[in-house]
């Protein structure tokens, strides 16, 4: 998972295009779920449409209980308007995962590399992808030409399940380059 994440912040930082570095916290009450996010947006990314790239950290036991960190990365686009103070719309997807050590040692196969298949206690590295789409919404407010800071709402809807689905309350700053 470190190792996604880092590939992630290499691609937002080698985003030519962007103007803000933003970064935001986030909280969905019903699955008790936090999100933080850091990444690049750019501001005239299509015609009065923002858009962004972000490395997501979504935290909630619902996703999974003994492992419930997932790491991943947002895109996504709002419409953006040049007024100071603006409601706007938007709408990303989510994908990423976690990473659980699982006990491996009744599949004939030598998962740590140890050269004794299924020992007592061997253990694999397992895998659980997760994907969402998200309408988004929220205000907009410009302090000065520097920062920006965004209330927001955003509808998760995860490959997990309907059970999984939850707003995420946020606030994020934009800092301007
Ligand atoms: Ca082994
Ligand atoms: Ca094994």
């Amino acid at each position: 998972m470190k190792k996604n994440i880092f590939a992630i912040l290499m691609l937002v930082s080698s985003l030519s295009h962007a103007e803000s570095l933003q970064v935001g916290a986030m909280y969905a009450e019903n699955i008790d779920g936090i999100g933080l996010y850091l990444g690049l947006e750019g501001e005239n990314f299509l015609y009065h449409a923002s858009g962004y790239i972000d490395a997501t950290l979504l935290v909630s036991n619902a996703y999974d209980a003994e492992q419930p960190f997932f790491g991943g990365a947002s895109v996504g686009l709002r419409t953006a308007f040049d007024t100071p103070l603006s409601p706007y719309l938007g709408i990303g997807v989510y994908l990423g995962q976690n990473e659980k050590e699982v006990p491996a040692s009744h599949d004939n196969i030598d998962n740590d590399g140890d050269g004794f298949k299924d020992e007592a206690g061997e253990m694999r590295a397992d895998n659980t992808l997760m994907s969402a789409v998200y309408p988004e919404l929220g205000w907009r407010i410009a302090l000065g030409d520097s920062v920006t800071v965004r209330l927001m709402g955003r509808y998760m809807v995860s490959s997990f399940g309907r059970q999984h689905d939850d707003w995420f309350y946020g606030l994020s700053l934009a800092f301007n380059q």
